[in-house]
């Protein structure tokens, strides 16, 4: 079986459904056809100031909605990143294969760190791509199931093990990136310009599957459209209708060209409301399946210690073999 390697960020507390259509979905499909490696990737999370209590329950909360999502224990290896010591170690490595121009050139950072402002932005944000390198090739993944913002940094997982393969000898996959056309961005519900996102999105905008069902409903009720009226998938100029189609489309199978008819001659009110209803029915479950998983605690870290114990066996053989080509003397 081919593997694949994915991680996501327990900062928000909730996923939002940028991730979920993004990515999530996707992890839960590839458990069936893959050797599927899937993290909360809390290392990442510290790029940015993060407060313990909440880093902790967030934690949970993420690999807890992940199951809710779909994850299966027995299908797919779901742990927690910082479990696994040999992440921090191996990027230690990659960093040092890495040119600082080159490591400037991503635009995740430097669009977070303009944000932040380059004196408050950590060292950590700066080499989290090159941590990211190490996520994907500890595990020899072939293909890691990603959204668009993610592309650049497969593509630099890729310069990089080819790089490391040149110059120590073939050591580690080069992984493809596996992101679905359809759903590799999900706008803003507000500002279809921009991807939905926990820090660019406006709280209108952000769908968070652990909000209120009713506010989210609500929140899809007055998506911003256009002034046309017609029912259309067309990304460039109508992409707040073509934004809603897509989400409609992913989540009830209905393919685009089936849904453009069934509106027709409808109005963007009907389109809406049916969404919502679709919306609802998608997160209510999924609200409850995630507080089960969260009322028993101790099964759920049952789980991740032996998702960590799956995923260091891999890690820990990985790393070894990268050492020992490097020329790190073996400790005896
Ligand atoms: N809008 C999106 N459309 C499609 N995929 C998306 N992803 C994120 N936003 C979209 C994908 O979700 C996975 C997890 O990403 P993450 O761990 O970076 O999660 P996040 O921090 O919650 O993502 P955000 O909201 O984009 O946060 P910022 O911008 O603050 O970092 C990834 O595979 C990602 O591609």
């Amino acid at each position: 079986r081919p593997r694949v390697l994915s991680g996501i960020q327990p900062t928000a507390g909730s996923f939002h459904l940028g991730n979920y259509l993004g990515a999530v979905r996707q992890w839960v499909a590839l458990q069936e056809t893959h050797d599927a490696f899937y993290m909360v990737v809390d290392l990442h999370a510290i790029t940015v100031p993060q407060d313990p209590k909440d880093l902790r329950a967030n934690t949970r909360l993420a690999a807890a909605q992940l199951l809710a999502a779909g994850l299966d224990p027995d299908r797919c290896t779901l742990f927690v990143q910082s479990h696994v010591p040999e992440h921090a170690q191996l990027a230690w490595v990659m960093n040092c294969l890495t040119g600082f121009g080159e490591a400037s050139r991503m635009t995740q950072f430097k669009d977070k760190a303009a944000k932040q402002g380059t004196d408050r932005a950590s060292v950590g944000l700066f080499t989290y791509p090159i941590l990211q390198v190490a996520d994907i090739l500890l595990y020899q993944a072939n293909e890691v199931p990603v959204g668009e913002d993610q592309r650049q940094h497969v593509e630099l997982t890729r310069d990089l093990a080819e790089r490391f393969n040149g110059r120590f000898g073939p050591t580690f996959t080069v992984p493809k990136p596996y992101i679905l056309k359809e759903t590799a961005k999900i706008y803003d519900l507000q500002d279809p310009s921009i991807k939905m996102s926990k820090s660019a999105s406006t709280p209108k905008g952000l769908i968070n599957l652990l909000d209120e069902p009713k506010a989210t409903a609500k929140k899809v009720k007055s998506a911003v459209t256009d002034t046309d009226t017609v029912i259309r998938y067309d990304a460039e100029n109508k992409p707040g209708v073509s934004n809603l189609l897509t989400i409609y489309s992913t989540l009830t199978g209905e393919t685009i060209g089936e849904l453009e008819e069934k509106y027709t001659g409808k109005m963007y009110g009907a389109l809406k409301t049916d969404l919502a209803e679709i919306m609802v029915e998608f997160v209510t479950p999924f609200r409850e399946r995630t507080q089960q998983y969260l009322d028993d605690p101790e099964t759920l870290d049952a789980v991740l210690a032996k998702g960590a114990e799956k995923a260091r066996a891999v890690a820990a053989e990985t790393l070894a073999q990268a050492y020992d080509k490097v020329g790190f003397l073996p400790a005896k």
